[in-house]
């Protein structure tokens, strides 16, 4: 089939999209700059076709956020407060192991923990976390603490990221998701979260992670200062790790959320940026395999919609956020597993439950199996 291209930029990027080629930082530019969506689309399904047909797949998940309490205090965030603040909470480690199990019937097969950077929770403490949500749920994978977690654990505990990442990997952590990655541009971190590890340490604790032989995921959070130049930095940067460890599983384009956050002036991001985002990630980003699109970040509708513009993944259930819930999201806290099964069978693709690690997973009820 001969699709016309309407943008005259995007005439050399097909031909390299068409024969298999990496992509430039120039041609990244390039796809950022286009408003020729439908030609972008175009693009990104070629590639998100050639690797997983039209398999889409999505997971059955819990998300648990232990404390919000945050030293840190990005102005990106809505999440994250004071350990004096009266709203703040930490829970106990019984109520960490009760949330895990409330919820639907559907049984998950990852829980996602991510929390505040609290100045008072040990390594010890998160260990024992882990330990006992393996106890209680030994088929469920710990997906658990950003790299910016591991470094301030790390730090706390003046021990090496190595060492943290080894002591948390043998009390259960199974991998680690893609968050604080933000955008690794300095002057652009310098504002949105000054307090945070700086993009190459983040960069590295990825490193170590996946040279102990974790996998992780790894994000980009767009829609705020950055600009086309940090956006395509940004993603070379993750494929230049990716080319070094293969480590990274999943890219997740995370829109930026601005209410209740010191960056409530700006604007929130338009559902052109959002499908943009997913399409150049599946074009740039030619050695991670998976492109997810956040469906509590881009909406249900609009996660729909990018099943055609690149990315072959939804995420999963999730039955309760918080981090995007307090910077203004509407969608609802969970979906359902039938509701995830439709929203992708009506967009043409086919479900696959997945597990954290993309092996298909086979139901009966509220039982699973992991088919290997
Ligand atoms: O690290 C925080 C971002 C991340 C805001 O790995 C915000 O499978 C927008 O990383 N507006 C957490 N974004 C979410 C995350 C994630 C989500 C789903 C799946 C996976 C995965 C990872 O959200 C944070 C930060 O980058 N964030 N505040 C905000 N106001």
């Amino acid at each position: 089939m001969q699709v016309v291209i309407d943008d005259p930029r995007l005439v050399p990027i097909r031909a390299r999209v068409e024969a298999g080629e990496r992509l430039t930082f120039d041609d990244g530019l390039a796809l950022f700059r286009t408003t020729d969506i439908l030609s972008l689309g175009y693009l990104a399904n070629i590639v998100r076709e050639r690797l997983h047909g039209s398999t889409t797949y999505f997971n059955v998940n819990r998300h648990i956020n232990p404390t919000d309490v945050c030293v840190a205090s990005c102005r990106l965030c809505a999440f994250g407060k004071r350990v004096r603040d009266p709203k703040a909470y930490t829970m106990s480690l019984e109520e960490v192991w009760h949330k895990a199990g409330e919820g639907y019937s559907e049984a998950v097969t990852e829980f996602h923990i991510v929390g505040g950077l609290h100045p008072e929770l040990t390594l010890d403490w998160f260990c024992e976390m882990l330990r006992g949500l393996k106890e209680r749920f030994p088929q469920v994978h710990l997906k658990a603490f950003t790299m910016v977690e591991i470094a301030y654990l790390a730090r706390r505990t003046k021990i090496s990221i190595r060492e943290t990442l080894q002591r948390l990997r043998d009390a259960g952590m199974d991998s680690l998701p893609g968050g604080g990655a933000e955008i690794f541009n300095e002057r652009v971190r310098r504002i949105i979260c000054d307090h945070k590890i700086d993009g190459s340490e983040w960069l590295e604790t990825a490193r170590t992670a996946h040279q102990l032989g974790l996998r992780s995921n790894c994000t980009m959070l767009y829609g705020h200062i950055e600009n086309d130049e940090d956006r395509v930095d940004h993603l070379v940067k993750l494929r230049t790790l990716q080319d070094e460890t293969g480590g990274f599983v999943t890219y997740i384009p995370l829109a930026f959320h601005p209410d209740n956050t010191p960056l409530q002036h700006i604007g929130k991001t338009t559902g052109f940026a959002d499908i943009k985002n997913i399409a150049v990630a599946r074009l740039m980003l030619d050695n991670i395999p998976h492109i997810k699109a956040y469906w509590v970040m881009m909406t249900p509708r609009i996660a729909q919609i990018a099943l055609r513009f690149g990315a072959d993944d939804l995420d999963g259930t999730i039955v309760e956020e918080r981090i995007y819930h307090d910077a203004g999201a509407t969608t609802t806290q969970g979906l359902r597993r039938a509701e995830l099964l439709q929203l992708i069978r009506k967009a043409g693709r086919v479900p696959v439950e997945r597990d954290t690690l993309y092996r298909p997973v086979q139901r009966t009820e509220s039982t699973f199996t992991v088919l290997v």
